[in-house]
């Protein structure tokens, strides 16, 4: 009787400590086929790949992974502070993540094929501005973690993959 009430009050305290997760969802990491996956709460999971990579070789390698480029963790900046937070490697660097404009000029639609909406959006101040043709977007300038777009064939970005918990 007293290990369970000791058990309840560590799980009320623990429950009062750490961050307010969406419906209990992993706030953790998990190892999946020998890699390593962090999730912030989001009911999603993320890897980081460090490897400059164009916009296509992104989406391919997050594929391997049996993921894609970020779709949802991006919408939410809470999330992406505590991503940060558990990989702090992806603080300075600029990713892809899964949002591009290729099929028509300047409609944004998400990799798993929903449009952006405007509230989801977080531009860094001046973009999109398809600068000689920008179709796809860096989650990441200058660690701001406001959104650029970028010409798809620039080999300079890393890849911000995930997948469902
Ligand atoms: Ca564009
Ligand atoms: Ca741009």
């Amino acid at each position: 009787m007293l290990s369970f009430k000791v058990c309840f009050v560590l799980f009320i305290c623990l429950h009062a400590v750490l961050p307010a997760t969406a419906d209990n969802q992993c706030q953790c990491m998990k190892v999946i086929d020998g890699d390593v996956w962090y999730g912030p709460g989001n009911g999603y999971l993320y890897r980081f790949i460090m490897t400059y990579m164009t916009y296509d070789e992104a989406q391919s390698n997050c594929a391997i992974l049996g993921s894609t480029l970020a779709v949802n963790g991006p919408k939410n900046t809470d999330f992406m502070k505590i991503l940060n937070l558990q990989l702090p490697v992806i603080v300075d660097n600029k990713y892809w993540i899964g949002l591009n404009d290729k099929q028509v000029e300047g409609t944004f639609v998400w990799e798993d094929g929903t449009p952006l909406i405007n509230s989801e959006a977080n531009w860094y101040p001046g973009e999109p501005n398809d600068s000689q043709g920008e179709d796809c977007v860096c989650g990441n300038y200058r660690g701001s973690l406001q959104w650029k777009d970028f010409n798809c064939s620039y080999r300079g970005l890393y890849a911000l993959c995930e997948r469902p918990e």
